[in-house]
């Protein structure tokens, strides 16, 4: 049970350092050009517009939610490659929220559209 509360009390310091981390090298460096994000926020959207993920690549904490909303006029289809998620059908301003609980890099795909990519990074 302390031991427990120790490794808890560890993985806190953890996170406060990776958040004040983000929070210095946020003022300093503009925003990534490229479509990859890292995100310490507990709810993420990714948006699914013009048949792509946006964005494709979302670095999130262990336990946050991310939710897809689907821009497109077309149904989408978010089904992880593991089977570690899997979304309904999306229609046109439909969203769909999952909690990560589990860290790794969880890539999808629309099944619809299987060339639409994208992953999650947990940290
Ligand atoms: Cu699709």
């Amino acid at each position: 049970m302390k031991k427990h509360l120790i490794l808890v009390l560890v993985a806190l310091a953890g996170v406060m350092v990776m958040v004040a981390g983000c929070t210095s090298s946020s003022n300093t460096s503009p925003s990534p050009a490229n479509s990859t994000v890292t995100s310490t926020a507990s709810q993420n959207p990714v948006a699914i517009q013009n048949y792509a993920f946006s964005p494709s690549t979302l670095t999130i904490q262990k336990g946050a939610n991310v939710t897809w909303t689907n821009y497109d006029s077309v149904q989408h289809h978010v089904v992880s490659d593991s089977s570690a998620f899997s979304s309904p059908l999306l229609n046109k301003g439909d969203t769909y929220t999952h909690q990560f609980n589990n860290t790794g890099s969880f890539s999808y795909i629309c099944s619809i559209h299987p060339y639409m990519k994208g992953t999650i990074v947990v940290a």
